[in-house]
């Protein structure tokens, strides 16, 4: 059939998009969401280029398919869709798809205000609060998240050398700091950023090989995140993440946010019970705490969770027809 039709709730996390597909997604085998994640990527990929990338989407399209857990303990399996690609895991596509989920009654957790959550990157517990209706906030305990890497040097277009450190939660990020040749984000444009990340990013994965201890589907580093002062008060620091080819995360970003508090707890500047209050290139805020610290792949890392909220935007039935529209599967420029 050339006319596929996809019902669409969007939304946005701390004015990041998500856009969870609650009809029309394909049925995946695989005994985890990481094996279906796998099945999705090798026969349904055009899915996720049709409803992310333009004239769908956009740079910044994020979104997610729900799926029964493979695991009758768990409440529901969430597949990430991405400009980048289907990532392991996504902490504003998670805020987002629960507030989703629970506002429009897409899921019934066991138990109110919890819900077990399986993605490809692992299992995420979830706690939400809601008055009335409204899911007003959602909290996640992310996957293990730990530094893979410190002042690593790479060469950026227009700045010089730079160091960075890769930590991982959820996906692999860049962490590039304020140093001699980099004066922090406040200083630069955000086209700036995006110029050079591709760039950065490509050195450092001929460099050098990330792969998750646990699951080595995870592989490759994917994101970078700048730092920089903060613009509030309140907040412990400040960051733009670059992720897909041209997006800057409007949110702070839920794995980013874990991966440089696992960078903090490396360093001895979090320790468990500390909570982290991180915020966006917009200005908007997650609130993060280190709840526990673990090993992972012989390293110590640590269990991080990222509090934030997310508002419902609309209802979108979204037609795709290979047939009549030679954008049907999207474009990129
Ligand atoms: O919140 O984890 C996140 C995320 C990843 C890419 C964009 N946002």
């Amino acid at each position: 059939m050339a006319r596929k039709s996809f019902f669409c709730i969007d939304a946005h996390t701390c004015g990041n998009p998500v856009r969870l597909v609650a009809g029309g997604g394909p049925s995946l085998s695989g005994n985890s969401m990481s094996e279906k994640r796998q099945h999705f990527l090798n026969e349904y990929d055009w899915i996720r280029k049709a409803l992310m990338f333009e004239p769908r989407g956009h740079d910044m399209m994020s979104g997610s398919i729900l799926y029964p857990p493979s695991d009758p303990e768990n409440d529901v399996a969430v597949l990430f869709i991405e400009t980048s690609g289907c990532l392991p895991m996504c902490g504003h596509g998670s805020i987002g798809t629960i507030t989703i989920a629970i506002e429009e009654g897409l899921i019934q957790p066991k138990k109110p205000g919890i819900v077990r959550m399986e993605t490809p990157a692992g299992l995420v517990l979830v706690n939400y609060r809601q008055e009335g209706k409204k899911v007003i906030s959602v909290k996640l305990t992310n996957v293990a998240s730990y530094l893979a890497a410190e002042n690593l040097e790479v060469a950026c277009p227009e700045l010089g050398v730079l160091k960075v450190d890769v930590a991982y939660g959820g996906n692999f990020y860049a962490i590039v700091d304020p140093q001699k040749n980099f004066q922090g984000i406040q200083a630069y444009k955000a086209h700036d950023l995006i110029r050079w990340s591709p760039v950065i990013r490509e050195r450092i994965n001929q460099q050098y090989t990330f792969i998750h201890p646990e699951n080595d589907t995870i592989r490759g580093l994917s994101h970078l995140l700048w730092t920089g002062d903060t613009l509030s008060e309140e907040a412990d620091a400040r960051n733009a993440v670059f992720y897909g080819d041209k997006a800057i995360d409007r949110s702070p970003c839920g794995t980013g946010t874990s991966a440089r508090m696992a960078q903090w707890a490396a360093k001895g500047k979090l320790k468990k019970g500390d909570c982290f209050v991180h915020e966006s290139y917009i200005g908007s805020q997650f609130t993060g705490r280190v709840e526990d610290i673990v090993e992972i792949g012989g390293k110590q890392g640590i269990i991080p969770s990222i509090e934030g909220w997310a508002k419902i935007t609309g209802y979108n039935q979204i037609i795709v027809d290979e047939e009549d529209d030679p954008y049907a599967h999207g474009f990129q420029v």
